[in-house]
């Protein structure tokens, strides 16, 4: 007998001295993680009482010198011999390495990760460890130093009530650091007691002498409206299942009208911040219902084909916190994601109840639906404006020519290009534009007269096919209205007779060549001012825009005996930013004329016959104009 005893005893000294030699293989480090691993360790070995329905306080306390208290109202660690090692329990469960699960035949008890062994892993971790049991009606103390017991288990005194108090001091051999977080640990005992609903864990700070109390009576329902800042995002009541046949289960959750989503998962009050088979049960148990549920119903907008799950994760708060028997699988460096088959169950039993709630909740169920239906329709049209988005840039980059200056919305219909003449009014027209709906396409001097030229030549002139490129449509037998890339097609040439020829160049091309265009109204003539004239001096004088000699002289008449201050602008390149802005391109100040045709046979016959010849006339085909313009003197 006593042979066996002393196997025993190397085994157990074996045991922990192979902790502290790899403490990684036990805490995941000797970090501030792993730290910290030590309370949650001990923690969850109250929570677990608590769970199981023996404990309904725990107390907290960060010692002034360094050391953690843990002290539980639960049943107190069992005093008895242990059969199997001859010693007490408390020294068994705290020296040996697997004792902790054979003395639990607790369904649930699988705390911490460690499969049981917490106690004895802290044990030999800690410079100092004393445990205080009440039980039987007595207090008994046992004290610890690096694994080892210093003393016996001792019964100190008559008491009432049972629980146990372990107070531990982590080894500095081990340890670079070992302060604790306040916070962190605040934050931990918080969510412990959300997930153990009428559980009260006293927190205190003997060194700041501050305690804080959590008791959330309703448990993960609390924590769910502690989640949602403002309650009136909230779409719909919150679901609430509490499962505990064979496999225990609580689930709550809510859709907001907020985009993000908040999905909280634990394993026997272990957080499972990475999610695995559980989370991936709720997330299926719940696309499927709604899925179902809303397609069934025809609640989808036009051109939205399904709900996934996406869908329905958008705007959802949601806490699932599942038990599960045996030893827990993780998976990943950080063995934060579960990976038991087991939790697959979990699928078809919130199926079953979040049906049932939906067909006997009608007005909630139509809420949630709602929303998900919102945001499977967002999400078609953001796809649809990627795509737009997409294809804009990939035809950027393949196909346009480097001297178009592109605007970067894809909306045909509120974009605008201006063909401007050389580079240096390109410059200007860059400065005042506004980027988002504006581009600019500078060209240079006079393009081919193409009244002459043959179609071979058009294709092969540089600024013919920047224009042609630029505007998207191709042109002649490969023209394609539904490629047009701009709502409008500005002409922005000087005010001069140079400007003006230019102007009727391009016209001519796209009368000739892209007749569509100037049919469906989207090809316009800019009006950039000739003179910028102040009238009078000081503080009365102005400032008038004049587009024309004619104008000019009229403006001069009126104001007769004034001082006058007049600035010709010889061109575009010339004005500046500001000017060029508030003149010819914003839309709130500017006069555009829109190109159309009165009378095709008889423009045909003016093109072919005043082409380059008659500069007054040329544009007797300009008919309507965006705004009121007295007289076009062009
Ligand atoms: C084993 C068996 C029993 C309780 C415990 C362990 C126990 C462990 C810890 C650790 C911290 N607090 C704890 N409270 C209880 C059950 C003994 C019985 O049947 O009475």
């Amino acid at each position: 007998m006593s042979d066996s005893y002393t196997v025993k005893d190397i085994q157990v000294l074996k045991g922990l001295e192979a902790v502290r030699k790899r403490p990684g293989m036990y805490i995941g480090g000797t970090g501030h993680d792993g730290l910290h691993q030590l309370v949650w360790e001990i923690l969850d070995n109250s929570v677990d009482e608590a769970l199981n329905g023996h404990c309904s306080s725990i107390e907290v306390v960060m010692e002034s010198n360094g050391a953690i208290t843990i002290k539980d109202s639960g049943r107190g660690i069992p005093v008895e011999t242990h059969p199997a090692t001859g010693k007490n329990s408390v020294e068994t469960i705290f020296c040996n390495l697997h004792a902790g699960g054979k003395f639990d035949d607790d369904a649930y008890k699988v705390a911490g990760g460690l499969h049981g062994v917490g106690a004895s892993v802290v044990n030999a971790l800690s410079s100092f460890l004393a445990v205080e049991v009440k039980r039987n009606g007595f207090k008994y103390s046992q004290e610890f130093s690096r694994g080892k017991p210093v003393n016996s288990l001792t019964k100190i005194a008559p008491a009432r009530g049972t629980g146990t108090k372990i107070t531990f001091i982590p080894d500095q051999e081990i340890f670079p650091s070992i302060d604790f977080s306040k916070d962190i640990i605040r934050q931990r005992l918080e969510v412990k007691s959300f997930l153990v609903a009428g559980l009260k864990i006293n927190f205190m700070d003997r060194i700041e002498k501050s305690s804080e109390i959590f008791l959330y009576p309703q448990g993960i329902v609390d924590y769910l409206d502690k989640l949602v800042q403002d309650k009136e995002d909230i779409v719909a009541q919150p679901f609430y299942l509490k499962h505990e046949n064979d496999i225990k289960l609580e689930v709550v959750f809510a859709w907001t009208s907020q985009t993000s989503n908040q999905i909280l998962s634990f394993v026997n009050s272990i957080p499972t911040p990475n999610g695995g088979t559980h989370e991936n049960a709720f997330r299926n148990a719940l696309t499927k219902t709604l899925r179902q549920y809303i397609e069934k119903r025809n609640g989808l907008p036009k051109g939205v084909k399904g709900v996934t799950g996406d869908d329905v994760k958008e705007g959802l708060i949601a806490i699932l916190s599942a038990y599960l028997h045996g030893n827990l699988e993780f998976q990943g460096q950080t063995k934060e994601r579960l990976n038991s088959p087991g939790a697959q169950q979990i699928e078809p039993i919130l199926k079953t109840a979040f049906e049932t709630w939906l067909s006997q909740n009608p007005s909630q169920a139509a809420a949630i639906a709602n929303r998900i239906a919102l945001a499977a329709q967002a999400r078609v049209a953001s796809r649809a404006a990627r795509d737009d988005v997409n294809r804009k840039s990939a035809t950027r980059r393949l196909t346009l020519p480097g001297k178009l200056a592109d605007c970067s919305s894809a909306s045909k219909d509120a974009t605008e290009l201006f063909i401007v003449e050389g580079d240096s009014a390109g410059g200007s027209s860059k400065q005042a534009r506004d980027r988002k709906f504006q581009a600019i396409l500078p060209i240079r001097g006079k393009i081919l007269n193409v009244e002459q030229a043959s179609m071979e030549k058009l294709k092969g002139n540089r600024e013919i096919s920047n224009l042609v490129l630029s505007i998207g449509t191709g042109m002649g037998k490969s023209f394609d209205y539904s490629k047009l890339r701009y709502g409008k097609v500005i002409i922005n040439t000087d005010a001069d007779v140079d400007g003006h020829h230019i102007a009727t160049l391009l016209l001519t091309f796209f009368y000739r060549f892209l007749p569509e265009l100037i049919r469906n109204g989207h090809v316009y003539l800019a009006m950039p001012p000739l003179y910028r004239i102040r009238v009078g001096a000081g503080k009365k004088s102005f400032i008038k825009y004049v587009f024309s000699d004619k104008e000019k002289d009229a403006l001069l008449k009126k104001q007769n005996g004034k001082e006058i201050e007049i600035q010709r602008f010889k061109g575009l390149g010339e004005m500046d930013a500001p000017t060029l802005k508030s003149t010819t391109m914003d839309p709130a100040t500017r006069t555009i004329l829109k190109v159309s045709v009165e009378n095709e046979p008889q423009t045909d016959d003016i093109f072919d016959t005043l082409m380059g010849k008659d500069v007054r006339k040329r544009f007797i085909f300009i008919k309507e104009h965006a705004r009121e313009v007295q007289d076009l003197d062009i």
